[in-house]
């Protein structure tokens, strides 16, 4: 851009922005500790009524002038929250914007305003440095159903940002690129032609990234929304901030050709042990219920985590604790049973709210091969297990996200790809039991319920000596191939 070309309103914003010191000339140590010889902050013009008036008309010239399309203004928080603010008032507009929350805010909506998912939005920004804020405010806005192809920032810091924009789909218009602001300030004398190149050689030795959590984000962001379907294991296996415990799993469905968990309701060591045996190379899980093993001792224990490891499945302890934290605690660490010590895999109902989560914090002790599924609904007929439940198992999913891994659902609780979804009461036969069992077929949990990991029980450990081997097979191989034609009738 040539000096001589621009707009004088726009001159005369560079030399207050000196004026009023939102450029300033020196040694600054940025937040990154990087020493810079120029410094940015448009604060001090967006505080001033005249400063702002000129340069919101500007910029929605711009907007005018490139002939984006846009239902609404977003400014990128906080100091172009004032220029959108002004632009709506001046010309308009309707604005939202963009909370700017901390993590922990989880899934919460971020964008606060009057909006229709398809809306087009403009991004307003004061300067773009990396683009890494344009782009977390794209994340947001894209999240929402919102369309966003456009941004207009008043000074392009020539730092890469506008160049980085362009891999997310953002083309980014600025008013001014900080090397012709530069040669408006030594044409208006506030600068030297020796400090001006200084600062070009440094603006041209520093390109900048975008910040790895926000294209972490990105990342996750692109997988959900590939496809509104689910993702396939290996993919899942990739999203960032995965728990690895369930990555592991992830892998190694795909691995082993499998996602099936054998409910094994046996009431003697030795019968569950044969039977970890000749199940081994076809399940990802071994389902247990400890409190009915008669003869249970802690060699048992040894020699199941030995096949689990030799045939690499995981063991999963139905203990579905549910008394208040403290109880569970002493539930899942102590006892004869030290449930904590061996279990990669419990359960927990949230009868008893949150408390039971914190109960069982102590026993993970950060181990990160450990994890918890939360009870979301239940297989059995007139259970009591309303729609609260599934609602508080993914609030609370959220808040613990450091052990709890998934669900023990009839149907999905999260559209969080990264939380896996397990559903018993599986059989072939859907006649159900006299006790209130019902059953779905393998095709059914997992195409139309959407469940990751069938637990199949009785379906599979009733079978003949004569139809064992063939009856296992089948479990697995019709619900990995529920699982691989899943986008099919
Ligand atoms: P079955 O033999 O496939 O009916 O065994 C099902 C297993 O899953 C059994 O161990 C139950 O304790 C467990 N289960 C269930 O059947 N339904 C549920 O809703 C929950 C667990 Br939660």
């Amino acid at each position: 851009m040539s000096s001589a070309m621009i707009d004088p309103t726009l001159r005369q914003l560079i030399a207050d922005c000196h004026h009023f010191e939102a450029i300033k000339f020196g040694d600054f140590v940025l937040k990154t500790g990087i020493h810079s010889p120029i410094y940015l902050d448009i604060r001090p013009m967006v505080n001033r009524p005249k400063p702002l008036k000129q340069l919101s008309e500007l910029m929605y010239k711009k907007i005018i002038s490139m002939n984006i399309t846009h239902d609404l203004i977003c400014g990128v928080p906080y100091s172009a929250l004032s220029i959108a603010s002004s632009i709506c008032v001046q010309k308009f507009v309707n604005m939202i914007t963009k909370r700017k929350e901390n993590k922990d805010y989880g899934t919460k909506q971020l964008i606060e305003g009057q909006y229709k998912p398809g809306d087009h939005v403009v991004i307003v920004e004061d300067i773009i440095s990396s683009g890494s804020s344009i782009l977390e405010t794209v994340i947001a806005l894209r999240s929402a159903g919102l369309v966003v192809t456009d941004a207009i920032v008043f000074i392009d810091r020539q730092q890469n940002g506008v160049n980085n924009m362009k891999e997310y789909g953002i083309d980014v218009h600025s008013l001014i690129d900080v090397k012709t602001a530069l040669d408006v300030l030594e044409e208006e004398k506030r600068i030297n032609g020796h400090q001006k190149s200084g600062i070009i050689e440094w603006i041209d030795a520093n390109p900048l990234r975008i910040n790895d959590d926000i294209v972490n984000e990105w990342k996750l962001l692109c997988l959900q929304n590939k496809t509104s379907k689910l993702l396939s294991y290996e993919e899942r296996s990739q999203l960032p901030e995965t728990h690895p415990l369930s990555q592991q799993l992830f892998k190694l469905m795909v691995r082993k050709k499998s996602n099936l968990c054998v409910a094994v309701d046996l009431t003697t060591s030795k019968e569950i042990l044969d039977l970890a045996e000749k199940i081994g190379p076809s399940i990802v899980m071994l389902k247990l219920h400890i409190d009915i093993v008669e003869d249970f001792d802690h060699k048992f224990i040894e020699e199941l985590t030995a096949l689990a490891a030799e045939h690499e499945f995981f063991i999963f302890e139905d203990r579905k604790f549910a008394d208040i934290g403290q109880t569970v605690g002493l539930q899942f660490t102590k006892g004869v049973h030290r449930i904590s010590s061996w279990a990669h895999i419990v359960n927990a109902h949230l009868v008893s709210g949150p408390g039971v989560l914190e109960g069982l914090r102590q026993g993970f002790e950060k181990d990160s091969n450990r994890g918890c599924l939360l009870v979301a609904s239940m297989s059995t007929k007139d259970n009591l297990m309303n729609s609260a439940f599934p609602k508080s198992a993914y609030k609370w999913s959220q808040k613990y996200k450091d052990f709890v891994i998934g669900f023990i659902c009839q149907s999905r609780v999260s559209a969080d790809q990264r939380f896996i979804h397990m559903t018993p009461g599986v059989h072939i036969d859907v006649s159900g039991d006299p006790l209130g069992q019902q059953y779905v077929t393998p095709e059914e949990a997992i195409k139309k319920r959407g469940a990751d990991v069938v637990i199949v029980g009785r379906g599979i450990t009733g079978a003949s000596d004569r139809e064992f081997d063939h009856t296992l097979q089948l479990y697995q191989k019709r619900a990995f191939e529920a699982y691989l034609n899943r986008d099919s009738d």
